[in-house]
């Protein structure tokens, strides 16, 4: 067949299909681009081919920026438990940089995102093109390259032959759950737009079959026998949990062995937060109650988790001289990790496995009685920080109250960067295993209205709720404008308290007074420590094409979210909030250096304290 590489490619990815427990999905369901001149006669030629003359082309849709895109894509494919993604096509030099930001989300957090940046000739014949690099060492460096430790696979295409390999080569890993990640295809402008006679083959239907991976006996027994020797187990629940459908699975183990379950961010709604073995979030932006139950665990059965440092509170929040781990995982990478008892497995197997091989085994009732009082009494917690009545600003814990009732059983809530994912990972009460949709992995400051457009596309009979710091709107929110284009509905609420209260605490707690935090005017005195600025987040949304409602009080923001409920298309709701009023605490702790030495006294405080801290962090050999 003869066509272009970039008709080879468009026409390639409509064939691709995946395939779980036998319900077939489409992998690539969209794309998202913006063209300059490293894509426009190649891939946007294709693109325009397939959507005037293919019946079964997918939607292509303009981002506003690449970044932007991949983000989309990344909470879109998180939202389809990555069963399905979207492809970002952009330019060279700049669009292509633009997307290693989300690549690197998308592989820290293992979400399929298949990222197509456009690269400069390989003819060379006109080099240097706009916007090439030109790397003095070989002409075979391009920005691009920038994007190669950030993808889990990575190829760039200077030969139409090498087309076929390198397509199946970046499926596989898309679709592989202990690999995937952004996988990157860069595609110089001239090699798009060359023809070549592809075998018909390439473009059969394809279905990518993702696996149910067992447990090996061996693995399962050891760890049988090490959750059999243990009086306090607790289950860690991670995004593996979620991305596997294995809620099921997780709460009749949980049933039947008695054994208390607590999240990470990425696990979060694997158990409803009124289960009464449901403890919540753990580790440093844990409940009381997971928190207590991690520091007395004999035995700690991670599953699909990555353990980073938020989770095991940097190894100081299992505290039992003894804890072993037994770690359910479908990469051996974080199986293997804290020497834990690795069970390389689909999460969903391996808790069926373990609920036949566990059978008999149970906790005391003393301990699940202690599991259902600890979460109620944080439950109480939560009630009170949501009906604060903080004056004369809203408190961050009654703005989540307020956007918790507004939303249904199965809605959902996205966010990442700034004090409220720590503050949603403690008191957000999560219904639906959908529900939470922190993008905590990267933390990544933007990822909220992009990454909730994503959410939206994904789960469009799904209320979405994008909670958005001032920082991070002020940081990226153009893709509200996409959201506009594409008629989807979408709910913002914006929280703003002029600048970054999350790191201000943080900087209050290492002695940095909270330095360069508040965005604040320059004063006399040449510091920044003035007045608020005079910015207003509400009109730049209406400017953008969103419907805005202010809330000054928690009361109008109840009235507020319910007429968004009632509105069409997008919706901002600008809210602002005291930034000095704190969450409930967790009784945990992070490990962020302070200074050794210092002429501050606040900084020699806070390294005493630091050095308390320290006291507890450990190795799990
Ligand atoms: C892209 C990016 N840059 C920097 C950071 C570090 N950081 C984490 S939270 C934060 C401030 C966020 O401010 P805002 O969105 O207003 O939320 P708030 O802290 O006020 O709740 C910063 C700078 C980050 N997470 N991501
Ligand atoms: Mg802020």
């Amino acid at each position: 067949m003869r066509l272009t590489v970039g008709q080879a490619v468009v026409r390639f990815l409509a064939a691709q299909h995946t395939e779980r427990d036998g319900v077939e999905h489409r992998l690539i369901e969209g794309w998202f681009g913006i063209f300059g001149h490293g894509n426009v006669a190649g891939l946007g030629q294709a693109l325009l081919e397939a959507e005037l003359t293919d019946p079964d082309a997918v939607a292509y849709r303009q981002g506003r920026n690449e970044q932007g895109m991949v983000h989309a894509a990344a909470g879109f494919a998180r939202m389809r438990n990555r069963m399905s993604t979207l492809a970002c096509t952009t330019s060279i030099g700049p669009g292509a940089t633009n997307m290693v930001t989300g690549a690197a989300l998308a592989t820290v957090n293992r979400l399929p995102v298949l990222l197509l940046p456009g690269d400069v000739f390989a003819t060379r014949v006109a080099n240097p093109v706009l916007q090439e690099l030109e790397d003095p060492r070989g002409f075979d460096v391009s920005v691009n390259d920038t994007l190669r430790p950030v993808s889990r696979f990575y190829d760039r295409i200077w030969r139409a032959q090498q087309l076929p390999s390198a397509l199946l080569g970046a499926m596989r890993v898309l679709t592989d759950p202990a690999e995937t990640g952004a996988v990157t295809l860069a595609l110089p402008q001239d090699v798009q737009a060359e023809a070549y006679d592809f075998p018909d083959a390439l473009f059969r239907r394809r279905v990518w079959h993702v696996p149910r991976t067992l447990p090996e006996p061996g693995a399962l027994a050891r760890a049988v026998a090490i959750i059999r020797s243990a009086r306090r187990p607790l289950i860690i629940a991670g995004g593996g949990v979620i991305y596997s459908e294995a809620t099921d699975a997780l709460r009749s183990l949980a049933e039947a062995a008695g054994i208390p379950v607590a999240e990470t961010q990425a696990g979060k709604g694997s158990m409803r937060y009124d289960h009464p073995l449901a403890l919540g979030a753990v580790g440093a932006t844990g409940t009381v109650a997971a928190n207590e139950f991690a520091a007395v665990a004999q035995v700690v059965i991670g599953i699909g988790t990555r353990w980073s440092d938020f989770t095991t509170a940097s190894r100081s929040a299992f505290a039992d001289p003894t804890v072993r781990f037994v770690n359910v995982n479908i990469a051996s990478f974080d199986a293997a990790k804290h020497s834990g008892e690795a069970v390389v497995a689909d999460a969903r197997a391996a808790l069926e496995a373990l609920l036949g091989a566990l059978a008999g085994y149970r906790t005391d009732p003393a301990y699940r009685e202690r599991a259902r009082e600890r979460a109620q009494a944080w439950d109480a917690t939560v009630e009170r920080a949501y009906h604060l009545g903080n004056q004369p600003l809203p408190a961050q814990s009654e703005v989540i109250g307020a956007v918790n009732d507004a939303a249904g059983p199965r809605d959902v809530v996205v966010c990442a960067a700034g004090s409220m994912p720590g503050d949603l990972h403690k008191l957000w009460r999560t219904r639906d295993p959908k529900g939470y949709h922190v993008e905590y992995g990267f933390s990544c400051m933007g990822y909220e209205i992009a990454g909730g457009l994503g959410v939206k596309l994904a789960a469009p009979d799904r209320e979405v709720f994008v909670m958005v710091g001032d920082g991070s709107y002020l940081m990226m929110s153009q893709e509200l404008v996409t959201a506009v284009q594409e008629r989807v509905k979408l709910i913002v609420v914006l929280v703003q308290n002029h600048g970054y209260a999350s790191i201000g605490r943080l900087s209050a707690s290492v002695g940095a007074q909270r330095f360069g935090t508040a965005y604040r005017y320059r004063d006399q005195d040449g510091r920044l420590g003035g007045t608020v600025l005079p910015v207003d987040l509400a009109t730049n949304a209406a400017s953008l094409g969103a419907t805005v409602f202010r809330a000054g009080t928690v009361d109008e923001l109840r009235q507020a979210l319910a007429k968004a409920r009632e509105t069409g298309g997008v919706t901002v709701v600008h809210v602002d909030a005291d930034p000095m009023v704190d969450a409930p605490a967790s009784d945990s702790w992070w490990d962020v250096p302070v200074a050794e030495t210092s002429r501050l006294e606040t900084v020699r405080t806070a390294y005493e304290q630091y050095l308390d801290g320290k006291r507890g962090q450990r190795d799990y050999l």
